[in-house]
């Protein structure tokens, strides 16, 4: 089902001209030499494995010397192989690939030799079991996202996309459990240096129950919706029989809030993807006006783009100032200020309730009570570098991008930064983490111990990991 490229090995070297290699057949993959283990597989089985490799152009060799880069065996009990190995001893050991037969079948299958994934390889682990399932690395994939570490290389989109699709219409329905484990098998698949190809590949993999599994076969359907469209509204009209835009534009008997109208005006580039250059284009802008504004002002691109990601759906800011309480009005003062330059299409201001009173929350999925706005903002082509991502034929000029804007106290600053930084799915197993394994409350505003009955400060994010006792995970590892 799956392409996957073949990864050259690093080290390149020259044939030697003694390597039992059958002259007969033209070795077509220079960088590989294999050596089939003979215990368990037999030497009969072995011979003829041996001939149709090398009718395929692959080297085998006749002993296990230091020049084999891959050793493949049928011996399903990892410790005995592994002691054989250690005892015939090459220096080369630790630099070789020890497979499975399945790393051999597919790579006769496809004619070349396939990447080694973690589903092939044979580990060097504690004895197991005689009758044990053969370790692999997958069993060592943690349950919470933020022990995983996950880049926007997503190599099972294709899984995740029809997971998110699900996760969706249970949060439509309001249908909690089957919604979360939709989401945290996603996260998990995501996780994953390697595409899965089959069910068994999935076999240790944490947060990936029979449901789930299941469903892996299921293609996804497209889902959009429309900003300021809630999945409430939008089940309401699909319960009067609408079932198109024009439909709903057309019937008098809807009324369409503010957030909606702007939300049907600018859907064509609402749902169009936001790229990296035009949300750094947007930090210039709005670095400009908060700048102008006061000296002092501090603002950090966040949310998808400060994990790396190369497109968004929306451009998310945190903006507050170095001196505490200065950051109170702001926000106004930055929604005026774009106003006047003509650029602001849309703007929901929400004032701060933040009251550190009342803290900690023990409602760790809610918002955040830190004042915020947000934004539909005009922008245009000739301020962004490399040109604005549009349609081909768009000849406007510009184009409208939604923009969130947060400010939090400075002394808030890393948590509200470590939040608005996500992934979702990250942050909830953050939250979750540090309840379940270290008894204390997260969210964007705080840190609080129970067992120490005290809130535990954090000027950078680093500091809250630690608090934590989690290993740093970079924003760009965080795509969870
Ligand atoms: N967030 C939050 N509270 C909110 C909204 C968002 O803490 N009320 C967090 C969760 C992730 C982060 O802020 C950014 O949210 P999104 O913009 O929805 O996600 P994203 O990761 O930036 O993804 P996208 O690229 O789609 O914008
Ligand atoms: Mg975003």
């Amino acid at each position: 089902m799956f392409h996957t490229p073949i990864v050259p090995r690093a080290r390149k070297r020259s044939r030697p001209v003694d390597a039992g290699v059958s002259r007969r057949e033209e070795v077509k993959f220079e960088d590989v030499r294999l050596y089939l283990v003979e215990r368990k597989m037999g030497h009969s089985r072995r011979s003829f494995l041996t001939q149709l490799a090398r009718s395929k152009g692959f080297a085998v060799e006749d002993v296990l010397s230091n020049e084999v880069t891959h050793v493949v065996s049928e011996d399903s009990t990892a410790s005995s192989l592994w002691n054989w190995l250690k005892e015939c001893a090459p220096k080369n050991l630790p630099n070789m690939h020890v497979l499975d037969i399945s790393w051999f079948t597919d790579s006769m299958r496809e004619g070349r030799p396939v990447a080694v994934e973690t589903r092939h390889l044979i580990q060097d682990t504690l004895p197991t079991l005689p009758e044990g399932p053969t370790p692999t690395a997958v069993a060592t994939v943690s349950q919470y996202a933020c022990q995983r570490r996950t880049t926007t290389e997503n190599n099972n989109k294709i899984f995740t996309d029809a997971f998110e699709v699900l996760v969706e219409i249970y949060e439509f329905n309001e249908i909690e459990g089957p919604c979360l484990a939709f989401r945290r098998a996603a996260s998990v698949l995501k996780s994953l240096p390697w595409a899965v190809q089959c069910l068994g590949d999935t076999h240790n993999l944490p947060c990936l129950g029979e449901h789930t599994k299941a469903i892996m076969e299921v293609r996804p359907t497209l889902f959009t919706s429309v900003f300021g469209v809630g999945p409430k509204t939008a089940e309401k009209w699909y319960r009067r029989g609408l079932r198109s835009f024009s439909e709903i534009l057309a019937d008098r008997s809807i009324r369409l809030n503010r957030m909606q109208q702007s939300g049907f005006q600018h859907y064509g580039d609402i749902s169009r993807a936001v790229s990296k250059a035009e949300a750094l284009a947007l930090r210039n802008i709005i670095d400009e006006a908060v700048h102008a504004i006061t000296p002092d002002a501090v603002l950090a691109l966040t949310g998808g783009f400060r994990r790396g990601k190369e497109f968004g759906h929306d451009v998310d800011f945190i903006v507050t100032t170095t001196e505490m309480g200065k950051e109170e009005g702001l926000l106004p003062r930055i929604i005026d200020k774009l106003t006047k330059e003509g650029i602001l299409l849309y703007c929901d201001y929400q004032a701060s309730t933040f009251d550190i009173s009342k803290l900690p929350s023990r409602r760790f999925e809610a918002m955040d009570h830190f004042a915020k706005c947000f934004l539909i903002l005009r922008l245009e082509d000739s301020q962004v570098g490399g040109g604005l991502h549009i349609a081909e034929g768009d000849i406007r000029g510009w184009r409208a991008v939604r923009v969130d804007l947060v400010s939090p106290p400075m002394d808030r600053y890393a948590f509200a930064l470590l939040g608005w930084s996500g992934s979702r799915q990250f942050e909830r197993d953050l939250r979750r983490f540090a309840r379940m394994e270290r008894h204390m409350l997260l969210d964007n505003h705080a840190l609080y111990d129970k067992t120490k009955k005290e809130f535990l400060a954090a000027t950078t994010e680093k500091d809250i990991f630690a608090h934590l006792g989690l290993e740093y995970i970079e924003p760009w590892q965080r795509n969870a």
